[in-house]
């Protein structure tokens, strides 16, 4: 039966406001109370609430909000470079620029019927062409789903006029909020092989029937499959990842020593956050002129499910 009209609560399902130090930000809401935000400044996500308005991401307490450093958690975006590895700055220099509101995007295939999303763009510019030279541009959209979920569709052109393709790494450096480190799971990620950054991104094969946290993690997962789980035990909360277009999985918790070196991270901060993050770093993706590449992710919070006290790792995967 439908709402009577005095009865229906009409939600704005994307608002342009002033967020931290006055930077431009979008609030998406949907009806049923759950809300995301993203900053112009990096084209970054730095909230995720679900229905009952409890925060899904970690924002460190000590984050800048000052450009033009990163701001420290939510969705940063690496792009054209993950890591340090590589001519240009950590992560490459898109987290660090402001993006626009894309008031007229290029028509997705598939229509959506989900109200709450913004289409942000960032063009090369004649400074960035001095560190990179080449010409792009970098669509994203951000959906919050009437059920919660949220999703980031990047759409990448080479734009190019003299002919060169360009190469690039990425990833969606999601920092999930979680209770505590200590009594995580990651599932999904078992028997793959992964370089690991704390050894000098030598090849493991991964032995354990899912990736708990006792100490510093920073790997990289190959070829891994479309979904992972990432289990909270203490909260019985599951997010699930999804991604398409992205092959690889950083899984990065910076632990203590790490935490203190960082000047924009708390120092027990460690132990209420871990980085899962879609990506496609061992193999490289190129352009030439005029192609597009196309990487989404999409992430829910479910209830965990129990058996004989350990996660059914089973259904967490096989849920929604
Ligand atoms: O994604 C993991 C990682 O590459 C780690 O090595 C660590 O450096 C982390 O990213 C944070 O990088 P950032 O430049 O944001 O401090």
């Amino acid at each position: 039966m439908a709402m009577p009209p005095e009865r229906r609560v009409e939600v704005k399902h994307v608002e342009l406001c002033k967020g931290v130090n006055g930077l431009d930000k979008v609030v998406l809401r949907e009806v049923r109370g759950c809300s995301a935000e993203v900053y112009l400044y990096g084209g970054q996500v730095t909230s995720w609430k679900n229905e009952h308005g409890e925060e899904l991401l970690f924002v460190s307490s000590k984050s800048n909000f000052k450009p033009p450093k990163p701001i420290r958690g939510g969705i940063p975006i690496c792009f054209p470079q993950f890591s340090n590895l590589g001519p240009l700055e950590q992560h490459g220099f898109v987290r660090n620029r402001f993006w626009s509101i894309d008031h007229d995007p290029p028509p997705f295939a598939t229509s959506t019927s989900n109200k709450a999303f913004v289409d942000l763009i960032l063009k090369h510019s004649e400074e960035d062409f001095k560190i990179w030279p080449h010409r792009y541009e970098f669509r994203l959209r951000i959906t919050l789903g009437p059920g919660g979920d949220l999703m980031l569709t990047s759409r990448i052109r080479n734009m190019n006029t003299d002919g060169k393709p360009f190469s690039f790494t990425f990833a969606y450096h999601t920092y999930f909020a979680v209770t505590d480190i200590s009594e995580v799971r990651v599932e999904g990620l078992e028997t793959l092989d992964y370089l690991d950054n704390l050894k000098n991104r030598e090849r493991f094969t991964e032995q354990g029937d899912a990736i708990t946290f006792e100490s510093e993690v920073d790997r990289i997962y190959l070829s891994t499959p479309t979904k992972i789980a990432i289990l909270d035990h203490e909260r019985k909360r599951t997010f699930v990842l999804r991604k398409d277009g992205l092959p690889d999985a950083v899984v990065w918790n910076p632990w203590d020593k790490k935490a203190k070196a960082m000047p924009d991270f708390g120092d027990e901060e460690y132990k209420h956050m871990l980085c899962v993050e879609a990506a496609c770093v061992e193999k490289p993706i190129t352009l030439k002129p005029g192609e597009e590449w196309r990487g989404r992710q999409e992430i829910s919070a479910v209830p965990s499910s129990y058996c004989s006290g350990q996660l059914d790792p089973r259904r967490a995967l096989q849920c929604g």
